[in-house]
């Protein structure tokens, strides 16, 4: 038995009109997913999704990753669409499974992320009257408040369209998740061979040339500029004109969570995160931010607290988002980087007032750095992939783990789902297998989705985890310290001996408990041709940044 990524290079010839067995509705399903770019699948198999598992079989262009938990496996399909930007797809049954992903819906819903769901589904006759029928429930009524589309197949004629408008909603304008139930019933049944389903057109709004030059005039007219780059230009794939704007502007450049990386943290105009005190100090002398693909969300502004300019150009390719938390000066509902790069070719090299700020924000004291983000950072190749789960740790390294370049650094941002590191970092091992992924978790979250081991071995992906171990709910402890005179309730932990506990799924672990160790395990991880696992005993302590 062959577990390995192995065949992703010559993955994909067959069609559903050279299936072995006539074609069902399974089928044309499949067929339509892998015309839309699907090469991966990751779920599980139960009663109402055998026939999905068995199209994909006979198919033969796609290869399935099998997770021990649909909540975990829908962490890794967003884990795998945020490192490669293309739509990840988790396929469920009916019922339980497909209840199961809806925090991993959730979270890429709350950050923008595509990701798709395949659930399967009751069969179709009575489908909407719950009668009692195993596994039955309302899926659309669960999922229809976050998801950009959800359909129910009722005829198989149905199934390319709705498979083309579940992705035009997951990456036509701002990504998000879809959902597609299947009734059982219907995926046997016979459907028609022709799939029409073809890739989405983004139809991307197109700004009017009035406005990009009220935008470059008030720029041109402001003292002290500052970017703001959110996830929305990491989608629309902006780090270039970023970079030209800030150049041209010698202007800083803060990110939220999911911008981190968009310009080089390593650039003199990178601020990094909106929290580092740097960025503050910037956010609060700045004349007019221009924020892209952004929406001002309660963990960028920190709960009201992040010196925001009064003066905002907003420019989000959903309308919806323009000034809906934040009063803005001018709105351009566009594509990040085409609105940007009308703005560029309309500035020259700029003297702003910024120079005698950039000495202040140089000089904002920070925190004392923590080792193991550092030896991280220094150890590992420039390329590699970092997910951070919702930690202390994590915490830290919004603002002091550099990235790089954009979709190097993943947490999840708004929903903050504990436990979604690790599987989220399988999902980008299994999407971006060339290069180094690391997780870091606590080790609450970690045992949320510690099943998954199984998975990262089964697939034998070359993941680092780094389980840092205060044995707490670390962030909730500091809570109860600070907010409720240290009476601890339910946040002390018992553990296993996370480095047996690692051995004992096969994983090469061990135990570091300096930099110095650290940096060796980093080395010795690195070389290895499969997962392994690093727990980093800690005290418990607050690494909170603010
Ligand atoms: C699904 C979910 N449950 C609970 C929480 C609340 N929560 C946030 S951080 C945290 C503790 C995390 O503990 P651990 O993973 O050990 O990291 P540490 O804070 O100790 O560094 C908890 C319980 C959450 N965000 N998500
Ligand atoms: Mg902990």
């Amino acid at each position: 038995m062959g577990f390995s990524l192995h065949n992703r290079a010559g993955i994909g010839v067959s069609s559903a009109q050279e299936m072995r067995s006539e074609p069902n509705g399974a089928h044309q399903l499949v067929e339509c997913l892998y015309r839309h770019g699907v090469r991966h699948i990751f779920g599980m198999p139960g009663s109402h999704s055998t026939h999905i598992y068995d199209a994909i079989h006979q198919h033969g262009g796609m290869q399935t990753i099998l997770c021990r938990n649909e909540q975990a496996g829908s962490f890794m399909a967003d884990g795998y669409a945020r490192s490669t930007g293309r739509p990840g797809v988790i396929c469920t049954t009916a019922g339980p499974g497909a209840t199961n992903t809806l925090t991993g819906i959730a979270e890429a819903f709350s950050d923008s992320v595509p990701l798709l769901l395949v659930a399967g589904h009751v069969d179709h006759d009575r489908i909407h009257e719950e009668c009692g029928r195993f596994h039955e429930i309302d899926l659309e009524g669960i999922f229809r408040p976050c998801v950009g589309f959800v359909g129910t197949v009722m005829h198989n004629e149905q199934i390319p369209s709705i498979t083309d408008r579940a992705f035009e909603a997951m990456i036509a304008a701002r990504p998000g998740p879809a959902a597609i139930m299947f009734p059982r019933d219907l995926m046997a049944m016979p459907a028609p061979t022709a799939a029409s389903a073809t890739p989405a057109e983004l139809r991307r709004p197109s700004p009017s040339a009035d406005l990009i030059r009220q935008a470059t005039e008030s720029i041109l007219g402001s003292q002290r500029p500052v970017i703001l780059a959110g996830g929305g230009a990491v989608s629309s794939g902006a780090s270039e004109q970023v970079e030209a704007l800030a150049d041209r502007l010698g202007c800083p450049v803060v990110t939220t969570l999911n911008g981190k990386g968009i310009l080089d943290e390593r650039s003199p105009f990178s601020l990094g995160h909106g929290r580092t005190r740097r960025a503050r100090v910037a956010l609060s002398r700045a004349d007019l931010m221009v924020a892209v693909g952004c929406r001002f969300t309660e963990v960028f502004t920190a709960s009201g607290t992040t010196p925001i300019p009064k003066r905002i150009i907003q420019i989000d390719i959903d309308p919806k988002q323009i000034a809906t938390n934040h009063p803005v000066e001018l709105g351009i509902a566009g594509d990040a980087r085409t609105v940007l790069q009308a703005i560029v070719s309309g500035i020259q090299n700029q003297e702003t007032s910024w120079k005698d700020v950039w000495k202040r924000w140089r000089n904002a004291q920070q925190l004392k750095p923590e080792w193991l983000i550092e030896t991280l950072r220094a150890e590992l190749p420039e390329n590699s992939i970092v997910f951070a789960d919702a930690c202390e740790m994590g915490l830290r390294m919004q603002s002091d783990f550099r990235a790089y370049s954009a979709r190097t650094f993943f947490y999840p941002s708004n929903y903050a789902a504990l436990g979604w590191g690790f599987p989220a970092a399988i999902g980008g091992a299994v999407g971006q297998p060339e290069r180094s992924v690391v997780c870091v978790c606590g080790d609450g979250g970690f045992l949320m989705a510690a099943q998954e081991l199984a998975t990262a071995v089964r697939y034998k992906l070359r993941l680092i985890t780094v389980v840092h171990n205060d044995s707490a709910y670390g962030a909730i402890k500091s809570i109860q310290h600070n907010d409720h005179e240290s009476r601890y309730v339910d946040t002390d932990l018992n553990n296993p001996d996370f480095v047996k506990f690692g051995e004992s799924f096969g994983l090469p672990s061990c135990r570091a408990r300096n930099a110095v160790e650290f940096a060796a395990a980093l080395r010795k991880a690195l070389q290895c041709d499969g997962p392994s696992l690093i727990e980093v005993p800690d005290e418990w302590r607050s690494l909170r940044i603010s």
